[in-house]
């Protein structure tokens, strides 16, 4: 007997991928139920690549008693209203939005690096996915971590319009097209131009200085990876449709080569190696589109600081970054706590 699952918010960029994935990998659902707002009630999605439509049902006018559990990609604020309502009727609620990240009862889940954290969700029948920016640079992180134990990680993100939306994604569209005609549009989603141009700006503007987006990287690397290790980040919105890049400098406690590096990364969970000294050997965002690993390359020692590296780091931030870490959190959860047989 399999689960009867609910991916709310499924007509959004996540939540499409959601139901992709849970396809792909033939998670094993009785039954699905698609929920969204008032707006797309009705709507017919697919499942997928399977012959299946599933129509939309109003999240207002759900009832979630029965449901094992629910992927929720509809955002905070839709997320503080239904959540809970979700969770305290029995269906556990795997959260993509920002709202429960930190909260001490509500563990922060990438299964390659703290699955056993999962435990946690009994307190609020809640368990939320990280960021897209921090889910594939801890992916990276760990398998090193435990090994020469990091002190101190520098990034620089290089992040796809898709992080921002169908709207990010048609603003670039239209913005390059219209450059040729002479006309790039004014700026809606983004504050500045984004055809041909990087905005060195995600999110809301801290007190010091920093965005919301580069706290998130530095709050939720140390709840899910070790709360010792110093992070600072720079987030940069690129013309990019999908799939984030990123510039990772780390300092360790221990000394560790880049050729020990690569043989620890190759082995490494949920990571593809891709790492040759020589023109194209190394990954692009366009090449990580529509997969699951987080792709490293340019591995290689920094000489400036005592056990340094630098590496470079990609993945499909609508699938690791949201929807695919979501589904193996689903899994985990079967696995671990549902216990039905498949
Ligand atoms: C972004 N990480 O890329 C944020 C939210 N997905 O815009």
């Amino acid at each position: 007997m399999g689960y009867r699952v609910v991916v709310a918010g499924a007509t959004g960029n996540v939540g499409r991928e959601m139901l992709n994935i849970l396809a792909e990998r033939q998670f094993p659902a009785d039954e699905i139920a698609v929920v969204a707002s008032a707006r797309s009630t009705g709507d017919m999605i697919e499942f997928g690549d399977t012959d299946r439509k599933l129509k939309v049902q109003n999240i207002e006018h759900f009832d979630p008693t029965g449901w094992d559990m629910a992927l929720f990609a509809v955002g905070s604020e839709a997320t503080a209203i239904h959540a809970p309502r979700f969770a305290a009727a029995g269906c556990t609620v795997i959260d993509n939005s920002s709202l429960y990240r930190m909260d001490p009862d509500v563990p922060l889940i990438v299964p390659e690096v703290n699955a056993d954290a999962i435990a946690l969700h009994t307190k609020k029948n809640i368990i939320a996915n990280p960021n897209c920016s921090t889910a594939q640079m801890v992916v990276a992180l760990k398998p090193l971590h435990d090994v020469a134990k990091i002190k101190r990680v520098v990034v620089a993100t290089y992040q796809s319009v898709s992080g921002a939306g169908k709207q990010g994604m048609d603003e670039l569209f239209e913005q390059s097209r219209n450059i040729f005609v002479g006309d790039p549009a004014e700026p809606k989603k983004f504050t500045k131009q984004i055809a041909f141009n990087v905005i060195p700006h995600i999110d809301k503007f801290l007190d010091d200085g920093s965005t919301k987006e580069e706290w998130k990287m530095v709050v939720e690397t140390k709840k899910i990876l070790d709360p010792k290790i110093k992070v600072t980040a720079t987030c940069v919105r690129v013309p990019v449709f999908v799939g984030h890049s990123e510039a990772i400098n780390i300092e360790f406690e221990n000394e560790i080569s880049a050729k020990q590096a690569q043989e620890i990364l190759r082995e490494a969970p949920g990571v593809m190696l891709v790492d040759k000294r020589e023109d194209g050997g190394y990954v692009t965002p366009i090449e990580c589109v529509g997969d699951y690993a987080t792709y490293i390359s340019r591995v290689r020692e920094d000489s400036t600081v005592e056990n340094g590296l630098s590496l470079w780091c990609v993945s499909d931030n609508l699938r690791k970054g949201a929807a695919l870490n979501a589904v193996q959190i689903a899994e985990l959860l079967g696995r671990k706590h549902l216990k039905k047989a498949a």
